[in-house]
């Protein structure tokens, strides 16, 4: 291992920043700073001592200057922050000049940390549902109530009729791992998280074809393809990287129904039909094989079923895919030729491609694109993400049994270190009992209310429940089900371990508490406080966070006291490029496997096929509906009361072409969109920047909630995930308001 405590020498991070800030129109209108403007230092040790600093604060000591280095957790990407406290408050919020992930810059929601944490919205004691209304209670008297349930649940039904969900935000600050313990301990297997509905299918194609993970590294390629992605959107350090290659002349493909920013600025935009992607895929193998355009000697020594895969893709010729796609065959060859002699290049997938029936062999179709060509295991390509080797909270044994989806999403339930529920099955299991009841729930970090598809089916099941328990910030569609209500602290409020391994970077930083909310805890208290109530004390041995922190660094070289000397982070590793090539893949042939033995073993196609449902538009439902796509000022359901954020984005609208709305008899006026789950009513923009046939909507809205038009019926059959694109939908006219 390097010294972790400075920036390696040949620094890969050393990233010289442009010296005027870029700024990119966004697509809602506003300018956005993105870059820096500053050569990043060659170490990260910082002046302030973080540790006793923040003890005088918190004595109430009055420092004018107090600068408390921390990262933010607005959205996953972790920028480093400069907190300013005054008096005990968080006063101002700049982005942490040395933190080579963002380079000292902020997105939108960043910079309304100030607002966020002191929202009107913040739930601030524990409430109890009484009737129709909630009645404040103490945290003594919340952990009684649940505790007390617990047992009971337990004697009556089993301790599997406890369910857990941990969605997106406090699966980012280990509640998943604590809440694992607590699960072993009291005997259930049904723990879910985020993961049911987001990223998942990509890590797993990437283990069935290479053994392991692999990211793309945008930064060093000559050639970026964002499929089904938005980054200017959804990572705004993954933006900075791929302006930087672009100015280094990069060139860029865009594979997407909507014209984004990005798209505007490609060599090539592709505008498929929402769910044809995999086609696609399949079209520009055919080329690249066929003209012989592989790396034949990478083919030769380190793959697996090459020949089976020629043959499979023999089908689907550009010109036989035309139709299906929308796309032109000349288009198709430019963009297999530009990607394949342009190296290295790297594929960026996002959720416009998992979000589909079919995602996961999307994937895997994309995963041996960038094999055939080269392009793995080498720079900017897709490489090895550096993980910080840390001990999982979890209990080591796998104490508490198969959890609910793991007879139809093997692959999804075993990916982790621990086996995980796919939550696909739970909304049927919590109405139906079948295979068994499920009668009491806790949900942290997520609002599936809001967030899971089909709205009105996911809040019947949740009303069902003998109990369910929340813990969030603020009183969220979800909450508002719940018969206890729990206040959780923010990433200002709890100091907790980061890295950054998902972004090619090896570095880790320390999450500070800056400021205190008294009843407002974090979630790792929460479990901690639970786990005393039931006497499971001499399983969860830790009483604050440093020991929670310190028992999670053991194995990894880095120690909290590193953490705490150097606040803007350490580096802990060096990128690697070419281990596979000496050591061979982890799979098991040692080689990147093009046909899945391992899918073929249980009954999925071996090779990537388009899903058969792909494409299902009829005369009810003409068009085709993609969801979600992210505002750059929001995270999912978040932040809409954040009056800096909401001001930018007002209202949800939904995109549509002018062509397609003069064929619906609609103008930029409130329309009703309809799929064969449910409808909406929601204000129409036409605009030239989406494909005619297809209409875009945002989530995360509580009005209208665009996840009543969806469904968990019909989901990628090898992760589960649900299909939340190219959904077939209509609409038509209501009144005027333009
Ligand atoms: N600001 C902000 N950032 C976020 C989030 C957030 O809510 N807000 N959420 C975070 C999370 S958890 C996630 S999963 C990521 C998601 O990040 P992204 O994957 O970038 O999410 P989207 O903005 O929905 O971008 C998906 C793109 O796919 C396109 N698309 C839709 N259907 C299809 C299709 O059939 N084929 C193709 N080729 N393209 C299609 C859409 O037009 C859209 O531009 O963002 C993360 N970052
Ligand atoms: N139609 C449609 N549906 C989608 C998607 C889509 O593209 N289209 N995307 C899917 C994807 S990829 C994802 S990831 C999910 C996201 O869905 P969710 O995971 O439900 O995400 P959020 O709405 O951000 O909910 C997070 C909640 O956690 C709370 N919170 C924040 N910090 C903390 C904390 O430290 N502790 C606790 N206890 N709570 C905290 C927030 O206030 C918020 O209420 O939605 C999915 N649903
Ligand atoms: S991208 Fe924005 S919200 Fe996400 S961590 Fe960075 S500053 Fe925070
Ligand atoms: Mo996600």
């Amino acid at each position: 291992m390097q010294n972790c405590l400075s920036i390696p020498r040949n620094s890969d991070y050393n990233i010289r920043i442009p010296l005027f800030p870029l700024f990119l129109k966004g697509e809602q209108g506003g300018l956005y700073p993105f870059g820096g403007s500053r050569l990043l230092p060659k170490t990260c040790v910082s002046r302030l001592t973080y540790g006793k600093k923040l003890n005088m604060a918190m004595k109430g000591r009055k420092l004018d200057s107090l600068i408390v280095k921390s990262a933010c957790r607005m959205c996953r990407r972790a920028c480093g922050i400069d907190m300013r406290l005054q008096d005990g408050r968080i006063v101002e919020v700049k982005g942490t000049a040395e933190n080579p992930a963002s380079t000292g810059v902020l997105c939108p929601k960043g910079r309304a940390i100030v607002d966020y944490i002191n929202s009107a919205g913040r739930i601030r004691h524990p409430l109890k549902r009484n009737g129709d209304s909630w009645r404040q209670i103490g945290w003594d008297e919340a952990i009684d109530t649940i505790a007390i349930k617990l047992e009971r649940i337990k004697r009556e039904y089993g301790a599997r009729a406890f369910a857990v969900y941990i969605g997106e935000s406090a699966s980012q600050c280990d509640a998943t791992s604590i809440a694992r313990r607590f699960l072993d301990v009291y005997g259930s297997p049904n723990l879910f998280t985020g993961g049911s509905l987001c990223y998942r299918p990509i890590p797993i194609a990437c283990r069935l074809t290479f053994g392991k993970m692999f990211i793309a590294e945008p930064e060093k390629s000559r050639c970026i393809v964002l499929w089904g992605i938005n980054p200017y959107h959804s990572n705004r350090q993954q933006t900075t990287q791929i302006l930087t290659a672009r100015r280094a002349g990069a060139r860029l493909i865009v594979i997407d129904p909507r014209r984004t920013l990005f798209a505007r600025r490609a060599d090539i935009h592709i505008q498929p039909k929402p769910g044809s992607d995999c086609l696609l895929a399949l079209a520009m193998l055919n080329v690249i094989v066929s003209n012989e355009l592989y790396d034949k000697a990478f083919v030769k020594e380190w793959t697996v079923g090459f020949d089976r895969l020629k043959e499979h893709i023999l089908a689907y010729t550009p010109e036989k895919v035309e139709e299906a796609t929308g796309v032109p065959v000349d288009v198709i060859e430019q963009a297999a030729t530009v990607f394949d002699t342009t190296g290295p290049a790297s594929i960026i997938p996002g959720t416009g491609l998992y979000h589909q029936v079919g995602g996961l062999q999307n994937i895997r179709a994309l995963a041996i694109l960038q094999a055939i060509t080269g392009n793995i295991d080498a720079a900017g390509g897709w490489i090895t993400p550096i993980e910080l080797h840390l001990n999982n909270l979890a209990l080591p044994e796998k104490a508490s049994g198969r959890p609910l989806g793991e007879d139809r999403y093997p692959l999804f339930v075993a990916y982790g270190r621990r086996l995980e529920g796919q939550a696909a099955v739970l909304t049927d299991t919590l109405l139906t009992e079948k295979p068994y009841p499920v009668k009491t729930m806790f949900i942290a970090g997520g609002n599936p209310a809001l967030s899971w598809p089909d709205s009105a089916k996911v809040t019947k099941a949740l009303q069902k429940l003998d109990f369910l328990a929340v813990m969030d910030v603020r009183m969220t569609e979800t909450a508002r089900l719940a018969d206890i209500v729990l206040p959780a602290a923010t990433f200002a409020e709890t100091t907790e371990l980061h890295t950054y391994s998902e972004s090619a970077i090896p570095y880790a930083i320390l999450r500070k508490k800056a400021v205190e909310i008294p009843e407002c805890l974090p979630d790792w208290k929460f479990w901690l406080l639970l786990a005393e109530r039931m006497g499971y004390q001499d399983y969860c041995p830790w009483s604050n966070e440093e020991e929670v922190i310190d028992f999670s660094l053991k194995p990894s070289g880095i120690t909290l006291e590193d953490l705490k000397k150097n606040p803007a982070g350490v580096f802990y590793g060096a990128k690697q490029y070419g281990t596979c090539k000496k050591t061979g893949f982890p799979t098991p042939s040692g080689k990147v496997e093009l046909y899945s033995e391992k899918l073929a073993e249980l009954g999925y196609s071996p090779l990537p096929v388009p899903a058969e449902v792909g494409l299902r538009l009829s005369k009810q439902y003409p068009l085709s509906l993609i969801t979600g796509a992210r505002h750059l000022e929001f995270t999912h359901s978040q932040f809409r009361d954040v009056a800096a954020l909401r001001q930018k984005v007002p209202e949800p609208v939904a995109e549509i072409h002018p062509e397609t709305a003069r064929r619906c008899g609609v103008g930029n006026q409130l329309v009703r969109l309809e799929t064969a789950n449910g409808r909406i009513e929601i204000k129409a923009k036409l605009t030239e920047d989406i494909m005619p046939g297809v209409v875009s909507i945002p989530f995360g809205w509580s009005e209208p909630n665009t996840n009543v038009l969806t469904d968990w019926q019909t989901p990628d059959p090898i992760s589960g995930l649900p299909c939340l694109v190219g959904i077939p939908c209509n609409i038509e006219a209501l009144r005027d308001t333009s």
